[in-house]
Formats: C-alpha cells, sequence, structure tokens
C-alpha cells in the first residue's frame, strides 16, 4: 500500500491546520507514520486519496454503525438541504428524532440535543451540579468524557496518547472538584465518598470503557454505583456515547439493566453529522433553561440536517429486530478467529469485548483499568497496526482505543482481517 498522496496532503494540512488534523487521535502520533487521507467510503470499505480499499474498523469512531454512506441517512440529508440548512428556531423533525430517542431509551422522559459528546457531557455535569446543588464529581482515569476542562483530568483516548494526563489550560480550580477513581475499583469511589460527604453533584462513568481499550464493567459493579449514589444523594451519569444505540437498542442501562440519573450520547445518534445529547427524568431535565435556572444553548442544536441524518439512523435500528444480534455475533466471530490466529503464534494478548467493541491488548494480564491497559506493548501494537494498514485493514490508530464493528461487515471481510492477522503476526 503507497501514501504518497496522503503524505503530500498531511504536508499541506500542517501549514494550516495545527497538527493537520481537527482531532489530535487522527495524527497517528502514538503509531507513527503519516495519517491516511480518505477520499470516500461505502459500506465497510474506506477509500484513501492513493487509491487503497481498506475494511474500516474505526467507522468515524462509532457513528456507522451501519455502514458509511448508508443510503438512507444520505438520502434523507440531501432532500432535508433543499428545505434549508439552518433556522435557529424549531423544526418539528426534533420533536420527532426526541420521541423515537425516549422510546428507545429507558429511564428518561426528555433529551436535549447538542453538537458533539464533548458538549452532552459537559452539559450533564453543569445539569448534576444544578441540580444536587454540589460541586464536585468523580470520574475514572482513563474513561474520555470530550475535551471539557472538568474531564481533562487523566482522561483516555487520545489524552493517554499524549500522556497528558491533566492539559494544560485546565485550571487548578477546575482540577480540584473532579475526583479521580479506578474504573471497576469500587472501594476506591466508596473511599471518595467517606471523604467528601454530601459533596458530590455526580459520578461519570463510561459503562463499557471504550477509551482505554475496550473495558467491560466488572459484574455488580454499575448496579454497586447505582446503590453508592442512591445513598449519598449523587447523580449517577452513564456517558454513552459510545455505548448509546450500539450495544442494544436501550443502551448500557437496557444490556446491563442499571439505570442511570443522567444519560449522554454522540456518534451514532446523529448518523455521522455533529449530534451529541443527553437525557434524564422530568425533574432532572426540567432543571434546564427555559424551563430552570441551568443555562445550556447552541446555535446549531437540533440543525434540520444533523436532525434527519439522526433519526433515519434511529429508525433503521429501531425497525431492524436483528441488527444488535447480527453485530453480535460478527463480532464474537472476528473475536474467535483473532484468538486463535494470535494464540497458534505464541503472541502474548487479551482480547475484550461487549457486543460490537472489541479491543486487543498485547499482555496477557487481565486489562481492567487504565494501569492494567498501560500495560500493553506499545511498540508491538505500532507493528501489527501498519502490518494489517498494509494488508488492508484500518483499525484504530493507538492501542487505547476501542474498534467498532459495522453490520456492513460481511463474514468474507472477517475472514479476510483475521487470515490478516495470521500473516502480520507471524513476521512479528
Ligand atoms: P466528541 O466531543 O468527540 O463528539 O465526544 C467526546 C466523547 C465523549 N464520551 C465518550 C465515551 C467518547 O468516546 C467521546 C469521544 N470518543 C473519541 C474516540 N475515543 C472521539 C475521537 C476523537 O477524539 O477524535
Amino acid at each position: 500500500m503507497l501514501y504518497q498522496r496522503s503524505s503530500q496532503l498531511f504536508a499541506e494540512a500542517e501549514k494550516v491546520i495545527p497538527g493537520g488534523v481537527n482531532s489530535p487521535v487522527r495524527a497517528f502520533k502514538a503509531v507513527g507514520g503519516t495519517p491516511i487521507f480518505v477520499k470516500s467510503a461505502k459500506g465497510a470499505y474506506l477509500f484513501d486519496e492513493d487509491g487503497n480499499k481498506l475494511i474500516d474498523y474505526i467507522n468515524s469512531w462509532g457513528p456507522m454503525i451501519l455502514g458509511h454512506a448508508f443510503d438512507p441517512v444520505v438520502n434523507a440529508v440531501i432532500e432535508r438541504a433543499k428545505l434549508g440548512t439552518s433556522f435557529g428556531m424549531p423544526t418539528a423533525l426534533e420533536t420527532e428524532i426526541a420521541e423515537l430517542a425516549v422510546s428507545m431509551v429507558p429511564n428518561i422522559d426528555k433529551i436535549r440535543f447538542v453538537n458533539s459528546g464533548t458538549e452532552a457531557c459537559m452539559s450533564a455535569i453543569r445539569l448534576a451540579r444544578g441540580y444536587t446543588k454540589r460541586d464536585k464529581i468523580i470520574k475514572f482515569a482513563g474513561c474520555y468524557h470530550g475535551h471539557s476542562d472538568s474531564f481533562l483530568i487523566q482522561a483516555g483516548s487520545g489524552a493517554i496518547t499524549f500522556g497528558a494526563p491533566n492539559s494544560p489550560g485546565v485550571t487548578q480550580g477546575t482540577a480540584k472538584d473532579t475526583l479521580l477513581a479506578k474504573y471497576n475499583d469500587l472501594e476506591n469511589v466508596a473511599e471518595l465518598f467517606a471523604a467528601n460527604p454530601n459533596e458530590i453533584a455526580a459520578i461519570i462513568i463510561e459503562p463499557v470503557a471504550g477509551n482505554m481499550g475496550c473495558i467491560p464493567p466488572q459484574k455488580g459493579f454499575l448496579q454497586a454505583l447505582r446503590e453508592l449514589c442512591d445513598k449519598n444523594g449523587t447523580l449517577l451519569i452513564f456517558d454513552e456515547v459510545m455505548t448509546g444505540f450500539r450495544l442494544a437498542k436501550g443502551g448500557a442501562q437496557e444490556l446491563f439493566g442499571v439505570k442511570a440519573d443522567i444519560v449522554t450520547f454522540g456518534k451514532v445518534i446523529g448518523g455521522g453529522l455533529p449530534v451529541g445529547a443527553f437525557a434524564a427524568r422530568n425533574e432532572i431535565m426540567n432543571y434546564l433553561a427555559p424551563l430552570g435556572p441551568v443555562y445550556q444553548a447552541g446555535t446549531l442544536s437540533g440543525n434540520p440536517l444533523a436532525m434527519a441524518a439522526g433519526l433515519e439512523m434511529l429508525k433503521a435500528l429501531h425497525t431492524d429486530a436483528g441488527v444488535f444480534q447480527r453485530l453480535e455475533e460478527k463480532t464474537a466471530y472476528l473475536e474467535k478467529g483473532i484468538r486463535e490466529k494470535l494464540t497458534a503464534n505464541n503472541i502474548k494478548f487479551t482480547i475484550n469485548r461487549v457486543g460490537s467493541m472489541i479491543s486487543v491488548h498485547f499482555d496477557e494480564s487481565p486489562v481492567t483499568d487504565l494501569q492494567s491497559a498501560s500495560k500493553g506493548d506499545n511498540e508491538y501494537f505500532k507493528k501489527f497496526f501498519h502490518g494489517l494498514l498494509q494488508e488492508g485493514i484500518y483499525i484504530a490508530p493507538s492501542a487505547y482505543e476501542t474498534w467498532f464493528i459495522t453490520d456492513a461487515l460481511t463474514y468474507e471481510d472477517l475472514d479476510f482481517t483475521i487470515k490478516a492477522v495470521d500473516k502480520v503476526t507471524k513476521q512479528f
């Protein structure tokens, strides 16, 4: 695979865009080499500027669960654009997607749309603080909730890759209100409550972590957090930007049977257009302006093109009874195939998976939190990443990310991928 055109484009981009990218994880810093510039995509495939065809296991970091350029979404956006692209006024379309989302997700009465997952999580925290009249939050080391200041404290995703657990620009005044816990460590969370009685507004958690690789919650962990929150008058926020509408129609709340007080969304809910959202029962959401005192706003929130895309995506997931089962079966098939090849090639590895979220860690000890996720052999991961790329397989350019499986993948694609894993891990 040659990447001359991507290299040229990257050199041009670097002159006018910081690092040549509009989001750091795209820069290949964790794996080295030149980021791939994509020209188009359809279904499970990317077509880059050098004419290479790649099987896509990132899918825009989650949104393309039904494949790229999903016809109902594309057609809806085209038709909607002809009617005007933004009004800054309410449209019936926003009510239609809100009603559908509320019908799909448990324990929510109302939903507010914003423009990104960051904005959804940032707003959810403000709402929780306003509702409880408390300042402190608990987040988990390695979890990523977007780049707003309260979260850039031992964040996951690109923040790990850059070894910048506490980003410059985040003030001590902000950082002091963010308490850090270890994922899957209930005792640690209980200690934070004991040390900060009646001060904690919310726990925010990725119910399945996807920003330190994929890390499942240990059995009972989420329910135990629910009980700790109830005991302490604290709100439980599920950051479902990744898991929402991916792990089940009702996301992680449905999958694990645990009730969150506020749920945040992104990625899938926008069908590939910029949409985030946060939702809760009436007594919490009615605290939001213009009804209540907690302010939150956005010029392009509920943008008609984005709503049109999101509505078609949710409709497809709502009406296709077999989609989540197919995603489970395809990802389990991929996991089985990769396990067999890595074992046969004497590679030290751990694979974590929940539904269509999966990650490969090059260390044989269990990966249950940031510390254990950091023990992986990142040098080997780099070879694995580039080896697969040369075989036409595009996985996340960092060991601290999860792969996102799309229903557009065929079993032939999966077999091709498993064969490529075998070839690459025989070489190194
Ligand atoms: P955005 O602001 O990037 O739309 O969403 C932030 C966010 C919030 N919560 C979770 C659980 C997330 O995974 C994300 C964003 N995920 C990363 C991938 N690890 C987006 C990729 C990027 O930063 O470019």
